[in-house]
């Protein structure tokens, strides 16, 4: 069994369906397609990034088990992301819901060069450019409060196998002020 760390996030409504209750709707779609749920964390209201580019954010993660392959993980997640009224309008859009792969286990992918390209790609050039392949661990989740708060919930321990930190050292690396914008919602 592979172990998957995800991201779920959204901040546009699905008709009269608010994105908390998006999430919710994924996580219970993710349970019947054979993928064991370990551990969900809180549910957090996190602001847009980049600011000021929308509405607030529900963000949380999950950590799966699966005996599927890393890619048909992901497509897994898309299809979901579709039966929730995904449309991929503009990178970093607003969207209903985004389900980002983070890890799994200690897997890079699709090889450490390609890895480090995105993760080094500077800023202007990552909102022009998405990977046409998986990769993984995710390159930005280390900068992500919004990632980096609701992992801390359930995988505080799991190691970067690149940048050899943990997720509560990443954390704990976040500025005061991108923590304290992370706020935990009333269940
Ligand atoms: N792809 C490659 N690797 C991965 C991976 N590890 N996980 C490919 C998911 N997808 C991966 O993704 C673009 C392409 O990357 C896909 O073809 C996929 O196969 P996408 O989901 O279509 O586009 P996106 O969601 O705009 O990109 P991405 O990378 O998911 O965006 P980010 O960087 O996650 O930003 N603000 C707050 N507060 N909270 C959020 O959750 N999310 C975003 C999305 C922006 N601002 C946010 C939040
Ligand atoms: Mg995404």
């Amino acid at each position: 069994m592979n172990d998957f760390l995800i991201a779920l996030g959204a901040n546009l409504p699905v008709g009269n369906t608010p994105p908390k209750e998006t999430l919710e709707s994924a996580i219970r779609e993710i349970c019947i397609n054979n993928i064991y749920i370990e551990a969900i964390s809180n549910f957090y209201k996190t602001p847009c990034f980049p600011a000021g580019a929308g509405p607030d954010y529900v963000n949380a993660a999950a950590h799966l088990k699966s005996d599927l392959a890393s890619k048909d993980m992901l497509a897994q997640l898309h299809e979901i992301e579709a039966n929730h009224g995904r449309r991929r309008l503009e990178r970093w859009g607003m969207r209903t819901l985004d389900l980002d792969l983070i890890a799994c286990g200690d897997s890079i992918l699709p090889d450490f060069a390609t890895y480090e390209a995105w993760r080094t790609l500077p800023l202007e050039e990552q909102r022009q450019q998405a990977p046409a392949d998986l990769v993984l661990p995710h390159p930005r989740l280390q900068d992500r409060a919004f990632v980096l708060v609701p992992l801390r919930d359930i995988a505080a321990d799991w190691r970067h196998p690149v940048l050899k930190k943990t997720v509560r050292e990443m954390c704990d690396a976040l500025s005061p002020e991108a923590l304290a914008e992370i706020v935990l919602l009333d269940v």
